[in-house]
């Protein structure tokens, strides 16, 4: 048994439909469990124990199962959450336009933490039909106050543990 300190942290992941959420989430994870929350809550939960700077973390990653549950769930899907990564796709503006136009208001209605940390996520770089530069990814971190900025391909895998790990390093200074 470890004697590092453990800490486990629940992290949602929002963005529109088909940007990549489950994908990215896929890629960084060893295990999934829970399977039944699926039909119950409208969402999958996935795991990832980690080290970081002689932490013992234990991540617990919330994916929505789809759209058409979410009206009901919103609560449940923030409950004791400390942190989110917020997800649009380059190759959709209309994705990049939704995270001010819906998700901001999702999270002001429902996080309760003061202390909650976001990380705006850029995903499908690797597409080349791009809609949505990196100054506008900048900018969009600035007027939402998200903590970091990232740039990744749940396809190729290019910054995907990256995303998580930078959500990990803010939890863990800030809880
Ligand atoms: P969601 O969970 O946000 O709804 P998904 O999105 O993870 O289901 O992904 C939606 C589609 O986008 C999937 O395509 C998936 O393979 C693709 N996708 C996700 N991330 C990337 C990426 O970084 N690059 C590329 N090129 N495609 C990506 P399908 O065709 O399976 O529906
Ligand atoms: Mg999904």
């Amino acid at each position: 048994m470890s004697k590092l300190p453990l800490y486990v942290f629940k992290i949602s992941i929002i963005g529109q439909p088909a940007v990549g959420k489950t994908s990215l989430v896929k890629k960084y994870v060893t295990e999934k469990f829970s399977e039944e929350y699926k039909s119950t809550m409208g969402a999958n939960i996935y795991l990832k124990n980690i080290e970081l700077k002689g932490n013992r973390i234990k991540l617990t990653l919330w994916d929505l199962a789809g759209d058409d549950r979410w009206s009901q769930m919103q609560d449940v899907y923030f409950q004791g959450a400390q942190g989110a990564l917020i997800v649009y796709d380059v190759t959709r503006k209309s994705t990049y336009n939704q995270i001010e136009q819906r998700w901001m208001d999702e999270l002001d209605k429902y996080v309760k933490e003061p202390k909650f940390q976001t990380i705006l996520v850029a995903n499908k770089m690797d597409l080349p039909n791009k809609e949505v530069t990196k100054e506008d990814g900048l900018k969009l971190q600035k007027r939402i106050n998200a903590h970091g900025f990232i740039e990744t391909s749940a396809k190729t895998g290019d910054k995907v543990d990256e995303a998580f790990t930078e959500l990990a390093k803010l939890l863990i200074t800030k809880f």
